[in-house]
């Protein structure tokens, strides 16, 4: 699997369809499904979480990459939810860096970056308020996660930058990406649309840094 920018607004699917059916996606061994809806002539994804509180999907057709984004938009209503997107999920240990929102209260939300270990813990590495997200509304969440020690990891909210965290603890180097999803209480909707990965061989520090060196040899 070598890295490459996939984006996917899930118009080649049928209504009904689990988004697994394609081989750009992949779904977690246990949880629930994501399946195509169409809303006023667009296909959305929705969350249907079944038998379990948890859906989670990796991105095969990005394969592994270190230096990049993962991008996601979602529209969550319902107190408890959490809706992530994640990089350099480690196929191994199954940890990764994550990115998301939380509705915790009517259209009010918490943003955060955080360490997800496979035990299911996890740390959080930034929190603050999210945007207001009234149902039916959109937010567009993007993580970019640059360099090896330390990582930067840098949250993206409807294209704006909203956070940054410096990882000088877990360092994961690369891996795959991919969605997850997660409630607490009642059961939310969720509908996701236009996932997209932009895989960076090289970081723009890394370049910008290498030429300069390069100025002074
Ligand atoms: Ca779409």
């Amino acid at each position: 699997m070598a890295a490459a920018d996939f984006s996917d607004d899930f118009e080649s699917f049928s209504p009904g369809d689990d988004i697994s059916s394609s081989p750009s996606w992949d779904k977690a061994p246990v949880g629930g499904d994501a399946v195509v809806i169409e809303q006023s002539g667009n296909n959305c994804v929705n969350a249907v979480f079944s038998d379990s509180s948890f859906i989670g999907y990796v991105c095969t057709a990005a394969g592994i990459w270190k230096n990049g984004s993962v991008a996601m938009d979602f529209s969550p209503s319902g107190a408890g939810s959490f809706s992530n997107v994640y990089a350099r999920l480690n196929p191994v240990s199954s940890d990764a860096y994550a990115a998301g929102l939380t509705v915790f209260m009517g259209t009010l939300t918490y943003q955060y970056i955080a360490y997800i270990k496979s035990e299911g813990n996890y740390e959080v590495l930034y929190s603050g308020m999210g945007p207001q997200i009234s149902p039916g509304e959109w937010a567009n969440v993007k993580l970019q996660v640059e360099g090896a020690d330390p990582v930067t990891l840098t949250l993206y909210i409807n294209g704006e930058q909203a956070a940054q965290a410096v990882d000088t603890n877990y360092l994961l180097q690369e891996g795959i990406c991919g969605f997850a999803l997660y409630y607490e209480g009642d059961e939310p909707s969720i509908l996701m649309d236009n996932f997209e990965v932009i895989a960076n061989p090289l970081s723009l520090a890394e370049t910008s840094f290498g030429a300069l060196k390069a100025m002074f040899r």
